[in-house]
């Protein structure tokens, strides 16, 4: 058990179909703490490093083109395992087999087209946080509704 922060990322679908606020409600209302937000538009030079394990896959350049159609929002969250939490609420990568009450099982149907990113696994959310965020773009600060969300133990 321990404090994790991870990188989630609205995608260009999530954007074009107004899930904006649904999605982050999700992570809001498990009590996960929102560290780090921002609007911005993926450079290509992030993206290759974001996705170089896919850079021989035959997708890759549609994958490119999609994560560049819109801006997208980048959020940090923070919590108790943070990264398998959140990888738990977005569900699997194709959205007609993601579990229902995932992000993907709720909300989508394609294999591609998904809606949001979230990292999966602590050193990939350090590299992906580095690669958007600038220290000052990330929070500190005490969330009153910790005190209710952990217990004592998990808190110290
Ligand atoms: P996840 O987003 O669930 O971690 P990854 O890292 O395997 O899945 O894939 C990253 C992104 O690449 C996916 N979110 C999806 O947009 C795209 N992608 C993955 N596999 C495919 C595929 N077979 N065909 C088209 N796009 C894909």
């Amino acid at each position: 058990m321990g404090m994790q922060r991870t990188v989630v990322l609205i995608k260009p679908d999530g954007l074009q179909r107004g899930l904006i606020g649904d999605i982050m409600a999700r992570f809001e209302h498990k009590g996960l703490k929102l560290v780090g937000l921002k609007m911005m538009r993926l450079s290509d030079e992030i993206l290759d490093t974001w996705y170089a394990h896919h850079k021989d896959k035959p997708f890759f350049k549609d994958l490119k083109a999609f994560m560049t159609w819109t801006p997208i929002v980048a959020m940090v969250w923070e919590g108790q395992e943070a990264v398998s939490a959140v990888r738990t609420i977005v569900g699997v990568t194709k959205g007609y087999a993601a579990d229902a009450g995932s992000i993907r099982g709720d909300y989508g149907m394609s294999g591609s087209q998904n809606l949001i990113h979230a990292s999966d696994e602590p050193q990939n959310a350090e590299k992906e946080i580095n690669l958007i965020f600038t220290q000052e773009e990330l929070y500190e600060y005490r969330s009153v509704s910790e005190e209710l969300i952990y217990s004592e133990a998990e808190r110290s």
